[in-house]
């Protein structure tokens, strides 16, 4: 009897171990989940078309693209699938770059100049009455974006028959900013500590790497700045350096460049010059000799990005240059190697009484013109800070000479951290979207970023990093979703988020129908929630001071006045809101004529936009009949309800998720409508005092008084 108990104990415990690392492994493994097909139609139908991999091709990146294809397929499809290195048999699926075609596949495959050299093709093709489906590419980094995209047809039971795919990215620099510090601390982040252990490289090469770039491959992302924008000069150093190349190594053959972020005053920091002044010779001989220092271990790096002269970072005009000296002495010294300086226009100054709003225009578009054509200019989406909702930032309709990429966040910062969820590829698109009528109508944002207008070379995208060492990588399961529409808006900036959510969902939990559809919806409502419980019609910046967690419209004592929300809002007993227009600080006057026109007035101004343009009483009518104040809190209410209605969606879903990552949502959408109601609550208080209205029918009562939100503290709020 002993013996037996003995047993089932041992046997317990191994398979609970079993099912914590497959709980483990759904959470890790994104959206490269490659579930085995159950619809019994599918599969036979898959599993006519797919009898084999034929792998042509000599680097480590078609052997990448062939074991991720036999991984997929064979996980999918549950069966053995064979890789050949050369065409025989019954293989089917050929993938190789178009050197390695024969010129009969060639011929049938057409014309490669449809792509260019990241793009990739897919096509089905019949030679001597056999049937192959062809991946290829003008280089190996095209087929394995191919691969991806092939198995991704699979993930979300699409057809694989007469396939004529030609796709290739719209932007060439495709990128993650990570806010990572060398402590492993992460600035703004929400999923525990910085992936990269620089204490263990170069020696130790963790599986995390390979499984970062897997994932950043097969989105498109192609480059990752590993450091923090408020930059460490260490990282220059040779010992760091030696870490920094042990990554570029794994990175490499996934199609992704590293890049660094570079501390202006680095040369007097670690190169023991008494300046840092870009004009000055030593100065800037010493950034081409650190160039060439990391060129010779990275060949292949990408560049620098740089934060100067913005919160108190060292720049240029620490020594009475400019933005432009300072970009274009670092571009000189990267230019010999293809090196790229992406120069940070988050520029704002407490010394400055102008509209913060207005100051990176106001110091950039002069500019214009004026940088080597290896730098590009970093544009924030919105003219402050990564808000729930910001007008798009009017630099990018102002600077046709100059190269600018976008620089979006991805992790949640002020949108309620890794604990609400919030789709934020609907706030990208949003963006991406507006127009800046630069060159007339329908000159978008995507068109300025993606170089069609002003036919740059340098084009790219950019986002904060939201991924930790957190076992689903983000915090959040749906965070996930975060990186990969990051992604796939960085390959399309006129991707439509509805696709991108279809396409996450199937790849990450289940291809029913019934699951999709409601779960969808929820995802894309989320955006706009989150603005509603925390900044509705065109409120900004009220989150508490230093980790911006909660609310804090009542912060008014920090020593930069455009630190303190009270700043944004100017709510007192007239009324509420920012007047940007010509009655104001005509930010309005930084926009095109035509867009300007239309935030100028208050009847063609946007309503979600109303109080980041103008300032308008309590009673001001609003187009749907409500006064502001009633319009405001209806809005605060609609949010919180917004986040039940999210909940009850999720609730229904069980049966088609994990036990695990069923009940993480679930726990994290209390969290969020607890701190919903948090926000509704602090907020309308807070502006009740000066409307001096009774909250209208339909809003709730709030859970507890001004005072004790105003008590709140949260000294170890995570990411500050
Ligand atoms: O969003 C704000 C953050 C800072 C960040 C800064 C920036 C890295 O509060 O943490 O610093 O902007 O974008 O540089």
């Amino acid at each position: 009897m002993h013996y037996q108990k003995k047993h089932l104990f041992i046997i317990s415990i191994m398979l609970f171990l079993f099912s914590f690392k497959t709980m483990a492994q759904k959470d890790y493994k994104l959206w490269l989940q490659y579930d085995k097909k159950t619809n019994a139609e599918l599969v036979s139908k898959y599993f006519k078309d797919v009898q084999g991999i034929v792998s042509l091709g000599n680097t480590e990146t078609s052997k990448i693209a062939s074991n991720e294809l036999q991984l997929g397929l064979q996980n999918m499809l549950g069966k053995d699938i064979q890789v050949n290195s050369k065409i025989e048999g019954d293989k089917n699926i050929i993938i190789g770059s178009k050197a390695f075609l024969s010129l009969e596949i060639q011929k049938e495959i057409g014309n490669f100049e449809v792509i260019n050299d990241e793009g990739f093709i897919i096509k089905s093709i019949s030679i001597k009455n056999k049937n192959y489906i062809v991946i290829t590419a003008k280089k190996d980094v095209g087929v394995l974006y191919g691969v991806y995209n092939f198995l991704r047809l699979i993930q979300t039971d699409k057809s694989i028959k007469n396939l004529n795919i030609a796709d290739a990215p719209k932007t060439n620099i495709r990128i993650l900013n990570h806010w990572d510090n060398l402590d492993r601390t992460v600035e703004r982040g929400y999923a525990g500590f910085s992936l990269w252990n620089w204490q263990k490289l170069p020696g130790f090469i963790d599986q995390r790497y390979i499984d970062y770039a897997r994932a950043n491959a097969s989105v498109g992302i192609n480059g990752t700045v590993l450091t923090n924008v408020n930059a460490n000069a260490l990282i220059l150093t040779p010992q760091y350096l030696e870490k920094v190349e042990a990554l570029a190594n794994v990175f490499r053959p996934y199609g992704i460049k590293v890049y660094l972020t570079a501390r202006f005053s680095a040369p007097i920091e670690i190169g023991g010059l008494k300046t840092a002044d870009p004009k000055d010779a030593d100065v800037a001989n010493w950034w081409k000799n650190k160039a060439a220092e990391i060129y010779k271990r990275i060949p292949d790096f990408g560049g620098f990005l740089v934060k100067a002269n913005s919160e108190g970072q060292p720049g240029p005009q620490n020594y009475g240059r400019d933005h432009v000296d300072g970009a274009n002495m670092l571009a000189d010294a990267v230019a010999p190697f293809g090196g790229v300086i992406m120069w940070r226009a988050f520029v704002y100054s407490e010394h400055d009484a102008n509209d913060r709003a207005k100051q990176a225009y106001a110091e950039f578009v002069p500019y214009d013109g004026k940088f080597k054509d290896n730098v590009i200019v970093q544009v924030k989406n919105g003219a402050i800070d990564f808000q729930p909702r910001e007008p798009f930032h009017p630099m990018f309709g102002a600077m046709p000479k100059t190269p600018l990429m976008m620089e979006f966040q991805i992790t949640q910062e002020y949108l309620g951290f890794s604990t609400h969820l919030v789709f934020l590829p609907k706030l990208f698109q949003e963006v991406l979207a507006s127009d800046t009528y630069q060159k007339g109508k329908g000159t978008t944002v995507a068109k300025v970023i993606d170089g069609s207008l002003t036919k740059t070379k340098l084009t790219g995208i950019a986002g904060v990093s939201n991924i930790g060492n957190d076992l689903n990588w983000t915090g959040h399961p749906f965070a996930q979703a975060n990186w990969y529409g990051f992604g796939r808006l960085a390959w399309n900036p006129e991707l439509d988020s509805e696709v991108i959510a279809d396409e996450w969902l199937r790849c990450t939990f289940s291809n029913e129908e019934n699951f999709i559809k409601p779960v969808k919806d929820m995802m894309i409502e989320s955006r706009e929630a989150v603005v509603n419980y925390m900044t509705p019609l065109g409120l900004h910046h009220i989150m508490d001071t230093g980790h911006h967690y909660g609310p804090g419209p009542w912060v008014s004592n920090l020593s930069r006045p455009e630190w303190n929300p009270t700043y944004y809002h100017k709510a007192d007993k007239n009324g509420i809101g920012f007047d940007r227009s010509k009655t104001g600080t005509n930010a309005t006057s930084q926009y095109a004529p035509e867009v300007e026109k239309i935030f100028d007035n208050l009847e063609t101004c946007p309503e979600q936009d109303l109080l980041w343009f103008h300032h308008v009483s309590w009673d001001y009518k609003l187009k749907n009949g409500q006064t502001l104040w009633n319009g405001l809190a209806l809005k605060y209410q609609e949010g919180v309800n917004q986040v039940k209605d999210m909940q009850n969606t999720w609730n229904k879903t069980e049966k088609y998720v994990d036990a695990d990552r069923f009940k993480e949502v679930q726990m994290l959408l209390e969290i969020q409508y607890k701190e919903a109601k948090w926000w509704r609550d602090a907020c309308l208080l807070y502006f009740q005092q000066y409307s001096g209205k009774d909250l209208p029918a339909g809003v709730e009562k709030p859970t507890q008084s001004l005072e004790y939100f105003k008590s709140l503290k949260f000294p170890f709020a995570p990411g500050n």
